[in-house]
């Protein structure tokens, strides 16, 4: 009888909510873990791989140098490439972004194209969104949804999208785009508005901070939690064909329902300490994206299971915890 061999997933990205979350999920289920790191001084940057450091492989590499990526992917020719690198924090102003696009259009085709040299077999994984749709006239979008993106980090991610689609339909790799809409944790960045307002209320209720100024309350998104949405990544990739994913709840709320639940439990009037700051409200943000994820419930047999006010407890809990 054949030795069951555990398979091998490389992660860029693994310092973030995402690539953190994924490594837990694939050191659970036996795999090898590799991650891609760049060249960055912030030495605080490896506080969500604490739990796994010791389980997983960290590689100092530019997913930006081809030569690079294709000796990694010649060297290791993994089971599984999650690519999850990116600069995700979005405004949608033109200036400055010219940095963003590198990693989700010059570094996904230096990756997929790797893959097709030296390891087709390799199930590739691409971190799409829901901002490809941007400005958008539908009332929920599909994966048939027409694109419309409205930002630097938006038309990047189409890209990423296209180039992940052509290597599978012209080389035959299996190679998915996960569209995912807004999904949150306690390790998002602190600049996220989720985790901006669960920080900056228990700042308020310690008495660190008097106020906490925010941009647009009435915004809408889909959000879930960043758990639920690694497991959809990796299910992507343990289908028998490969295909793309919008992955997200199905449900809208605003930024003021997010911030009166979580005020309601820390037992704070938020409206005795919210200051409505221009330079938080974005100009073009007024569409309204919300999934429609009925693919993923089908195919997949994917569910978020965590709720919107579980989301926000988690937050709450889980930053207590951190501010200790
Ligand atoms: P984070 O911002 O938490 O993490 C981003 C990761 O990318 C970090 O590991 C960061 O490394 C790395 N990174 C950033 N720029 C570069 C670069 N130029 N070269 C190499 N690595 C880089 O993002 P999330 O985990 O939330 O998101 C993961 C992916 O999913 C991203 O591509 C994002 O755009 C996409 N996405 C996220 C959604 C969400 O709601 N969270 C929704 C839809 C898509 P370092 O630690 O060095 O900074
Ligand atoms: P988003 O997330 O831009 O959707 O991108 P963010 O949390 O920044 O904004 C969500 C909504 O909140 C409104 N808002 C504020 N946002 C921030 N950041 N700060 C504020 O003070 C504030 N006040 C109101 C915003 O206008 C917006 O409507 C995330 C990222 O993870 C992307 O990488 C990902 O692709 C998309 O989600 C889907």
């Amino acid at each position: 009888m054949g030795r069951k061999v555990n398979k091998t997933a490389i992660i860029t990205g693994i310092t973030g909510q995402d690539g953190s979350y994924l490594a837990e999920l694939l050191i659970k289920k036996k795999y090898k873990v590799y991650g891609l790191i760049r060249a960055n001084k912030d030495k605080n940057r490896f506080w969500r791989i604490d739990a796994v450091k010791n389980k997983i492989k960290l590689l100092n590499t530019d997913i930006n140098n081809y030569d690079k990526i294709s000796k990694i992917i010649k060297d290791i020719k993994p089971d599984e490439f999650y690519h999850l690198a990116a600069q995700s924090f979005i405004n949608y102003n033109f200036e400055d972004e010219f940095f963003k696009l590198n990693p989700n259009i010059n570094g996904t085709h230096y990756i997929l194209s790797a893959l097709k040299d030296y390891s087709p077999k390799t199930k590739f994984y691409f971190a799409a969104s829901s901002e490809i749709f941007g400005n958008t006239t539908s009332n929920s979008q599909n994966e048939n949804t027409p694109f419309n993106p409205r930002s630097a980090y938006g038309i990047s991610k189409v890209t990423g999208f296209l180039l992940t689609k052509n290597y599978r339909e012209a080389y035959g790799l299996f190679s998915c785009s996960g569209i995912l809409f807004n999904h949150e944790s306690s390790r998002r960045s602190g600049s996220f508005v989720t985790k901006k307002i669960i920080k900056g209320l228990i700042d308020i209720k310690k008495g660190n901070i008097k106020h906490l100024r925010l941009g647009n309350l009435n915004a809408k998104r889909d959000w879930g939690h960043a758990k639920d949405y690694v497991i959809a990544m990796w299910k992507m990739l343990q289908q028998k064909q490969a295909g793309d994913f919008v992955i997200g709840t199905g449900k809208l709320h605003s930024v003021k329902d997010f911030l009166q639940i979580a005020s309601e439990k820390l037992d704070l009037d938020y409206k005795k300490y919210i200051i409505i700051d221009k330079k938080y409200w974005r100009k073009n943000d007024k569409f309204l994206l919300k999934a429609n994820p009925s693919k993923a419930h089908k195919k997949l047999k994917w569910k978020p299971k965590i709720k919107f006010r579980e989301l926000i407890n988690d937050m709450i809990k889980s930053e207590l915890e951190l501010s200790k």
